[in-house]
């Protein structure tokens, strides 16, 4: 499929946003004529390839001043590779997730999200067409860490496509429910307490057997606005700040099944507030309403 030499006829159309202490580029362009995003990302120096670096690499010296010198170290290939991601065709919403831009905290009440949020969502969200790819094994089947079948209370543990796997430093894994027709923290009741202890107890477990990273390492929450309305719980390593990952949007798992318990329609009366970017549709929506 041209994997190859798949970025040679990629023609750049502009720069969404950068981060020099990411070390990150989210470039909008065509590719065979259909709109493309290319996230190209350098990844964190591991400790297990430091002996491969300092022996099989060039330094060439910038400059010498007394104790002082600093030098490029030409690495070879196979430590100097950039990840990359592709998403193509890229809609119109992908271009606008993905471009710097100022945000506004919105305060969501039950109500609102009934009448605003949920006809909105309904008709704009982005196509959830990857996350059924995966729960039905016809992408990324190789790549599951964990998964309990069960239809109820099931869901399958892969990584993030944001992680690669190398290090355990940025560690992220998404765990997505089988049940299908649970959008996001608003759809939870306490009817869900079984299925959120499980992907609770027996993800940590499957961390903790593949990663050797135990529970007390672990950052475990969910979105509220997610990008993708099948529900989908975040696994990260404690201290790693993922890009995109605002405080506003984190609410922890811990703390979702105890407010379910203490009050089963929690999730559909309490107002909840997050940010939405300038330009996001909602946004222009609760500005309708007056909301804002
Ligand atoms: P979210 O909270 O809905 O949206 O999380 P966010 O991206 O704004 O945080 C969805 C998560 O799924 C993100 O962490 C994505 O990186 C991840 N993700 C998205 N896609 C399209 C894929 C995919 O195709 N495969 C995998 N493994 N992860 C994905």
């Amino acid at each position: 499929n041209g994997g190859e030499t798949l970025l040679c006829g990629f023609q750049t159309s502009s720069v969404l946003s950068d981060s020099a202490r990411e070390k990150t580029i989210f470039i909008h362009g065509k590719l065979d004529d259909q709109d493309a995003v290319v996230i190209l990302e350098k990844t964190p120096i591991r400790e297990d390839t430091l002996t491969d670096l300092f022996t099989g690499s060039r330094l060439k010296l910038e400059m010498r001043n007394d104790i002082y010198s600093t030098y490029w170290l030409q690495a070879p290939p196979h430590l100097n590779e950039i990840k990359t991601t592709v998403v193509c065709p890229a809609t119109e919403k992908h271009v606008k997730k993905y471009q710097r831009q100022e945000s506004f905290l919105v305060e969501e009440s039950g109500t609102d999200y009934e009448s605003i949020t949920l006809p909105y969502i309904q008709r704009q969200s982005f196509s959830v067409q990857w996350v059924y790819n995966i729960l039905e094994k016809k992408a990324e089947a190789e790549r599951i860490t964990y998964e309990d079948p069960d239809p109820e209370v099931g869901f399958v543990l892969l990584p993030d496509f944001k992680w690669d796997q190398k290090q355990v430093n940025d560690l992220y894994l998404i765990a997505i429910v089988h049940k299908r027709n649970i959008r996001s923290l608003r759809d939870l009741t306490s009817e869900h307490i079984p299925l959120l202890q499980n992907i609770f107890q027996r993800g940590k477990e499957a961390i903790l057997k593949n990663f050797n990273l135990p529970a007390s390492k672990l950052r475990v929450y969910l979105h509220y606005q997610p990008s993708y309305y099948h529900l989908h719980v975040h696994f990260t390593k404690l201290g790693y700040e993922a890009p995109g990952c605002g405080v506003e949007r984190a609410h922890l798992l811990a703390d979702v099944i105890q407010n379910l318990q203490s009050d089963p329609k929690y999730y559909k009366t309490r107002t909840l507030y997050f940010p939405l970017r300038a330009d996001d549709g909602l946004l222009g929506k609760f500005k309708e309403a007056g909301r804002l």
